[in-house]
């Protein structure tokens, strides 16, 4: 049978199943990537299951996200992570490399192998034909162990392009694009693979920018094949020998067809407060913008700082912007400073930040109170740039610096086709490790101390659940609730390695009084559970969304729908996401009802239990549908207690 790219990469990596869209299997993971904001947890738990070097091929630990060290905490994560990488066999990739998709992308990726990364932004990897997925921390600890990665075997949709993108349009343009048609909601399940003739014009960066948004449609992975293309990439970064070819079969079978023809595509813009909320730059021209802020592992890479740079040299932003830009790499601030493109940026009036996830994660350059914020990032939830009253719209870096030139949203396009800056990719990208860490011989490993400051917290535990639940409705909230909600980033990123700490902020932006609320529960026997709408748990892939929640008591989330990975950190942490049986029971749950599950046991065994709503007399049909490997999690009282036996406190 003729084999498409994604299911050809997943058939060579089975561990577990076959081959069969929507079962469960489980495949082999050759590299891992870990990031500081999620990394300290997960190698917090390798460490818990004892489990010596790593058995990837390749496992890398970056240090991206909290590069600002406001205080000691962030710092000590970092000599945390360095000692771990260490300890067990890891690269490590030290502050200022770069952000981890970019820097994987350069000196890791290789085509035809799978990499599992702790942050949701992992699939960029696919722009190198890779089958990339972001997951819970926990699930990359257990990769880096060497134990096979359990999901659903997507349905695959090939997104067949054809034509070029005319002067002006990127390929931000194209995801977002792809994200008005599909939207955010209700890809959980799906993977796409990209193909046809327009892939030929498009270069890795660009395939790894509309790959890694893939995140924000909520699909698994987003895949490009390996052609030529990849070939050159490989070799421009002094790695030939990487390189393997990987196509679709003629004649291979999918789910679904999309066609897009990229000659079509125009600039577009993703409005206030959700990526899919996608409009024309035509339509918005004339918007008043404060601030402009290139850079993130979506846009950041040579090709983007270089298009950047040729329409700002010999300009002056204007008066009335803020401009942001940091490279994505060091690699890539190292070539645009050699060639002189950065005195060029410096020179329009360009505020040059470090090569990190930096504004993108909200920790620093908040725009002002009620601004216009146009980034190249992929993430507008609100809140999330650290101002909650700004509006922040997602554009490509060509939209990006048109406005801070104009100081308003400007429609690229009317600069003339003919003064398109056209960057082709070098011939040689300049390659210097000199700041990946590389672990030590093997025999020198166990010796290695691990470095633990006082910001390094005891690593959560839940314990097995009883046969009956019973616990109060903590708070309701509406569709699309993203991790940003659950668990804010920006200034609370410091306390991600101490949970007990991190946890007093559960629900900052929606609902203060949520901690409280549930350890005052608690204090009185009872649990706590989350009422919700579709799409819980949106974006990040941060354990803590779930970590923190169950540090606060709460044990069950009952939703319209959820997002893979939230769902998935969900059970890992022995909490239980349930679904509303009838979405219009979502009305029968208000805030403070008492609520209880009877019969756990047996009705995780049907995949169905009833939600008794004591305060209204109601009884509510809920769907759990887990298999088996998730209904023992979920009774162990976690993954954990299933690999390193049972917690012994709550
Ligand atoms: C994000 O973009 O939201 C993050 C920060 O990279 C997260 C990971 C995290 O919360 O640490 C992600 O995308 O998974
Ligand atoms: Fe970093 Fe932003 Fe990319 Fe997340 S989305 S990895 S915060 S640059």
């Amino acid at each position: 049978m003729p084999q498409g790219v994604i299911e050809k990469l997943i058939t060579s990596h089975m561990a577990r199943g076959a081959w069969a869209p929507g079962a469960d299997i489980e495949i082999r993971i050759d590299q891992t990537l870990t990031q500081d904001a999620t990394g300290t947890m997960a190698f917090l738990q390798y460490e818990a299951m004892g489990a010596g070097s790593v058995k990837t091929e390749l496992s890398v630990s970056y240090v991206d996200h909290n590069t600002v060290q406001a205080g000691f905490e962030n710092a000590d994560d970092h000599a945390y992570l360095q000692s771990a990488a260490a300890r067990f066999g890891v690269k490590f990739s030290r502050a200022g490399n770069g952000i981890c998709h970019q820097v994987h992308l350069e000196r890791f990726g290789q085509p035809g192998k799978t990499l599992l990364g702790s942050d949701s932004h992992t699939p960029t990897g696919g722009g190198i034909g890779m089958l990339a997925i972001g997951a819970g921390g926990l699930d990359v600890a257990m990769a880096m162990a060497g134990r096979p990665f359990a999901l659903k075997c997507p349905r695959v949709s090939l997104v067949n392009l054809t034509g070029r993108l005319p002067p002006w349009v990127a390929a931000k343009d194209v995801i977002l694009r792809m994200l008005q048609m599909l939207t955010s909601k209700g890809n959980v399940g799906t993977a796409l693979e990209y193909g046809g003739p327009g892939v030929r014009a498009l270069s890795v960066p660009e395939r790894a920018t509309i790959a890694n948004m893939g995140a924000e449609l909520g699909v698994t992975a987003s895949v490009f094949p390996s052609d030529n293309v990849t070939r050159r990439f490989l070799r421009a970064q002094g790695r030939p020998a990487d390189y393997t070819p990987l196509q679709a079969d003629p004649g291979a079978s999918y789910d679904r067809v999309i066609n897009l023809d990229l000659s079509q595509i125009e600039p577009l813009a993703a409005a206030p407060h959700n990526p899919d909320n996608v409009k024309t730059v035509r339509e918005l021209a004339g918007l008043a913008v404060q601030q402009v802020c290139i850079g993130s592992c979506t846009n950041s890479s040579y090709k983007d700082l270089m298009v950047a740079a040729r329409m700002l040299a010999g300009k002056k932003i204007a008066p009335g912007i803020s401009l942001v830009i940091a490279p994505g790499s060091r690699q890539v601030l190292e070539m645009i400073a050699r060639n002189g493109a950065l005195a060029d940026l410096i020179a329009a009036g360009a505020r040059i930040a470090e090569s990190a996830c930096g504004f993108c994660i909200g920790n620093s350059h908040a725009p002002p109170s009620n601004a216009v914020s146009i980034r190249t990032s992929n993430r507008n939830f609100l809140g999330r740039s650290g101002t909650r009253d700004a509006a922040v719209y997602l554009t490509s870096v060509e939209t990006a610096a048109a406005a801070a030139l104009a100081g308003k949203f400007a429609d690229p396009r009317d600069l003339g086709a003919n003064r398109y800056p056209a960057v082709r990719q070098p011939a040689r990208f300049l390659a210097d490790d000199a700041l990946i860490v590389e672990p030590p011989a093997p025999a020198a490993r166990a010796s290695v101390p691990l470095i633990r400051g006082p910001n390094i917290g005891a690593l959560p535990r839940n314990v097995p659940p009883p046969d009956t639940l019973a616990g109060i409705a903590q708070i309701k909230v509406g569709d699309k609730i993203t991790t940003d909600h659950i668990m804010p980033a920006g200034a609370f990123l410091k306390f991600r390695s101490n949970v007990p700490k991190y946890a007093e902020y559960v629900f900052h932006p929606v609902d203060r009084e949520f901690p409280a609320r549930c350890k005052q529960a608690r204090a009185q026997g009872r649990f706590s559970f989350i009422i919700a709408g579709e799409s819980y748990g949106q974006g990040s892939s941060r354990e803590h969304a779930a970590l923190c929640p169950m540090y606060l008591g709460v044990r069950a989330v009952v939703a319209r729908s959820f997002e893979r990975i939230h769902a998935a950190n969900l059970i890992n942490c022995g909490m239980l996401p349930l679904i509303f049986q009838n979405p219009g029971d979502y009305t029968r749950v208000e805030p403070g009802d008492l609520l209880e599950l009877p019969g756990l046991r047996t009705g995780l065994e049907r995949g169905a239990l009833v939600l008794k709503n004591l305060t209204r007399g109601a009884d509510i049909p809920v769907q759990c549908r887990l298999n088996e490997r998730e209904r023992a999690i979920i009774l162990a009282g976690g993954r954990l207690n299933l690999q390193v036996g049972p917690a012994d406190a709550g």
